[in-house]
């Protein structure tokens, strides 16, 4: 009120001491505030993009190409730098067959050590792609809980099946499944779970 002749902020900034001189300018704040917001934003939008992919990806809607684009340029992690070359998109999963043979359970080990587990076949078109690798393989099927109680990996009940044959028919000798006769569509075996064979990952 008594003051007269009121000096200008900046003549004010260069003579006032104490932390009164470092206030940035009203119009720096504001710079630096939408500055930040802008970036929260960014952030914000790349979460929600990682996990609206993640999202599409566990329901299996998504193209074979966007799975592509996932793990070859989006997907950075230590679990995707681990995996080999050699993973095949197929119906909007990946899949991995391995090169060497190992027990079921070190073949699951393997898969999960790579972000995946052993494949789970979901439908007709699962298991003529599984076929299509000609291949004696180990898969996620097992009735080790509960004998003649098949069960995927994930925990699932077996529904739809495609046995050879007179399979499954080793009864507590036999908790593990595979695909034996792949020229078939009805190709899988079970087999005692410490044999040695190849396995897909997904
Ligand atoms: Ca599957
Ligand atoms: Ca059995
Ligand atoms: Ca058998």
């Amino acid at each position: 009120m008594g003051y007269v002749n009121l000096p200008e902020p900046s003549v004010t900034t260069a003579a006032g001491g104490g932390d009164k001189g470092n206030h940035p300018a009203p119009g720096t704040k504001l710079l630096r505030l939408v500055g930040v917001s802008f970036g929260l934003l960014c952030i914000l939008q790349v979460a929600v993009n990682v996990c609206l992919r993640l999202t599409l990806y566990y329901q299996n809607a998504v193209s074979d190409m966007e799975v592509f684009y996932y793990y070859q340029i989006v997907c950075l992690s230590e679990i995707c730098r681990k995996r080999p070359q050699g993973w095949r998109i197929f119906g909007g999963s990946a899949y991995y067959i391995s090169s060497t043979e190992k027990t079921w359970q070190e073949s699951r080990t393997y898969c999960q050590s790579v972000g995946a587990d052993l494949m789970i076949i979901n439908s007709k078109e699962e298991q003529d792609f599984a076929n299509s690798f000609q291949t004696y393989m180990w898969i996620g099927l097992t009735d080790s809980e509960t004998e003649g109680r098949w069960k995927w990996v994930d925990g699932s009940p077996l529904t739809t099946s495609y046995w050879r044959d007179g399979e499954p028919n080793g009864k507590t000798v036999e908790n593990c499944g595979d695909i034996k006769t792949f020229t078939a569509e009805k190709s899988w075996n079970d087999e005692n779970c410490s044999h040695s064979h190849k396995w897909i990952c997904e």
